[in-house]
């Protein structure tokens, strides 16, 4: 039985064929027939050639081969994406083809025919996702998107200085290349104010992987039908919104405006200055002022008019208003108050658990798939889609959040359809939050910002170059860490269990005044929550920020593959690939401004009793649970997600929402304009 391990040097120089070395001392011994026609004459050479160096010689089995031919329809050269309905056929073709293989060998066969062949993202993705679910594979790491194909997260320029560097400077002596910020547009443009947030490396790479996690497409309906997923699409979505929408406010620019009128222009254009090293193609930019129009490309097997958006729109709109959906067998059923959100998120999401895919069809994902390809909607310029095409690229661009408001609007039609939550679902008797604060590093109730350099290898994405480490230097937002201070009194007379949840939402609108508590509501943002015992009496809870349940540790966002804990199949190893979702932690707190920019912090504790879904949760990774969910797990939450803040309130300010298991607090976050590098706290 060969190593399941060597599954992971697939990841390694994508296009660099599996006869050449992969990671650093193996190659693997194809049969003479999996060698490409372009090498079959040479097939000999070139496993003498590159055999003779390396430590490692992995020998392959000759397998019989499915039929391979739809997921080989797409070109080696072309971009994957999961939003056009022909890619997400294919990929789940090549991820049931994965999934089918009796053991880890005859998958490393597979994958070693298929890497030389098949278009590089797609394989990528495929082999991702099945790695992830297989049984025999579950433990085994995946490497960070980003060290595969870092021309997707990175300005071009950097890849030139990497190769003239790796060429160049022997291993040991090579100083990390600086990537600059924000290098896709003029400072005068105002959008520009939140590139640093668009564009992060950490960002993008969350949302690759929350995609990756929850597949749209494969023929074993548990890869799909994961609990609550329909949900956790509206509800991390709805997240990256509120997120988006108060760095913003902190940057002086408006909450998005939602992209709701598909036959007027959208106003900000998009110019990403990415290569794709594969396709060696610039990503196509939008111009300002593009407006989508009926897509015609016969190459991707697309043939959409833009009016299509607007029926299955307002199907989704006629859906809400009845409070039912309309199933394919003519009947409707009801949306109710528990589940109608999870059944209209899987509507929305297009994916194969849809109730009803034939009628409310694929709004979210077209949606994705038009702006995309409104630089070239009829492919007369042979131009491949733009960055809101593909889930590692599409929250670079400004219309990402504009899409995305607009769905989440959708989805807050129907929250506004259920009844306010009564104080008795809202209260905890006996429980009594007397304060909620913050211990920061520059004082009480005070949050800190400014830049901070990190690194991220680069040697394993650049093909047909030198071996050896490279890196690269970027800069993001970063915090002080701090801890939450909440006191609590139990009066029940009993010990208790409870559920902290704690949120934060800016105090102010645009204009400078106060934001109505219906606004200040949908802009909240989930920053942790956890089970705490609360034994009668008073006492206080303090909580490190860096516990967050809705974040993954910055090493986590980007390891690096030769540093992981433990030995692939331990359980330490094991509770750590599903891990790549989450929050980056740098992103836990808005940028704030240099004076202080007020938000309000919100404490609750629920009764543990309502919340718990009773499982056991030995093995999982659980860490950033609240936008990712728990692997093979039910969401460790019963309430709805985004509870208490999921519905419209009758208050007219946060004070008067509050019962007494709640509290706020003021507080401020003061961010600083200077730079540190990574492991210096400021
Ligand atoms: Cu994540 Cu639209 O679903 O990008």
């Amino acid at each position: 039985m060969s190593d399941r391990k060597n599954l992971l040097l697939f990841f390694d120089r994508p296009t660099e064929p599996c006869f050449m070395q992969k990671g650093d001392d193996a190659i693997f011994q194809l049969p003479d027939n999996f060698y490409p026609d372009k090498y079959k004459t040479v097939s000999n050479t070139l496993a003498n050639r590159f055999g003779e160096n390396a430590q490692r010689s992995i020998p392959v089995r000759n397998i019989a081969l499915p039929d391979l031919s739809l997921p080989m329809q797409l070109p080696y050269n072309d971009q994957f994406s999961l939003f056009v309905p022909k890619h997400r056929k294919m990929a789940g073709k090549l991820i049931d083809i994965f999934m089918g293989m009796r053991d880890v060998d005859d998958l490393q066969s597979i994958c070693s025919y298929c890497q030389m062949r098949m278009n590089p993202y797609m394989f990528n993705y495929c082999l991702s996702v099945a790695i992830l679910h297989r049984e025999d594979t579950k433990g085994l790491n995946i490497p960070t998107f980003a060290e595969s194909f870092p021309d997707k997260f990175m300005d071009p320029k950097v890849f030139r200085r990497a190769r003239e560097v790796s060429t160049v400077v022997p291993v040991g002596n090579r100083l990390p290349i600086n990537i600059p910020q924000n290098y896709t547009a003029a400072d005068s443009n105002p959008e520009q104010r939140v590139a640093y947030f668009r564009e992060d490396i950490g960002l993008n790479l969350h949302h690759w992987h929350w995609h990756l996690v929850y597949p749209f497409d494969a023929a074993d309906r548990a890869i799909v039908n994961k609990d609550r997923r329909g949900e956790l699409f509206y509800y991390m979505h709805q997240q990256i919104i509120a997120r988006y929408s108060t760095e913003r406010l902190c940057n002086n620019l408006g909450r998005p405006r939602r992209y709701n009128d598909f036959r007027s222009p959208i106003e900000e254009g998009y110019f990403p200055k990415l290569d794709s090293q594969v396709a060696s193609r610039a990503w196509p930019p939008r111009f300002a002022g593009s407006t989508i129009r009926d897509i015609d490309r016969p190459v991707d097997q697309i043939k959409s008019d833009v009016s299509q958006l607007e029926i299955w729109r307002d199907r989704f709109l006629k859906a809400i208003e009845d409070m039912a959906i309309v199933l394919p067998n003519g009947r409707t059923m009801p949306l109710d108050e528990e589940t109608g959100i999870d059944v209209l998120g899987n509507l929305m999401e297009s994916s194969i658990i849809s109730r009803n895919r034939g009628y409310y069809g694929d709004l979210h994902n077209m949606g994705h798939v038009f702006i995309s390809y409104s630089h070239d909607p009829d492919h007369r310029n042979l131009e491949q889609f733009g960055v809101m095409g593909d889930s590692a690229t599409a929250m670079r661009d400004p219309v990402f959040y504009r899409w995305h408001s607009y769905i989440d609007d959708i989805f807050q039609l129907y929250k506004n359809k259920l009844p306010p939550y009564p104080a008795e679902r809202l209260d905890f008797p006996g429980v009594r939050v007397t304060s909620i604060g913050i211990e920061g590093a520059s004082g009480a109730n005070i949050l800190t910002t400014q830049w901070e350099q990190s690194t991220v290898e680069l040697g394993r994405g650049l093909d047909f170059t030198p071996r050896g480490s490279v890196l690269a230097r970027f800069t993001h937002l970063q915090h002080d860490e701090f801890n939450y201070v909440c006191t609590v009194t139990n009066s029940s007379g009993s010990d208790l269990m409870g559920t902290v949840r704690i949120f934060m939402a800016p105090v102010l609108d645009e204009g400078g005044r106060q934001l109505s508590f219906d606004d200040q509501r949908r802009l909240m943002i989930e920053l942790d929550k956890f089970t705490e015992q609360l034994p009668a009496g008073s006492r206080t809870i303090r909580r490190r920020s860096l516990d967050s349940s809705v974040t993954i540790p910055y090493e986590r966002t980007f390891r690096n593959q030769n540093t992981r804990p433990g030995d692939p199949g331990s359980a330490e190893a094991a509770e750590f690939d599903f891990c790549g979702c989450g929050w980056p932690h740098h992103l836990l707190i808005p940028k704030g401004t240099d004076n202080g920019y007020p938000v309000v912090l919100f404490a609750m504790v629920s009764n543990w009793n309502d919340d718990r879904v009773i499982q056991d949760l030995v093995g999982s990774c659980n860490d950033a649970a609240s936008y990712c969910g728990i692997r093979d797990r039910k969401y460790p939450d019963r309430r709805a997600m985004g509870y208490p803040f999921d519905r419209p309130s009758q208050a007219s300010s946060i004070n008067d929402f509050l019962t007494p298991n709640m509290a706020i607090q003021e507080c401020s976050i003061r961010f600083t304009n200077a730079t540190r590098q990574r492991g210096q706290q400021g």
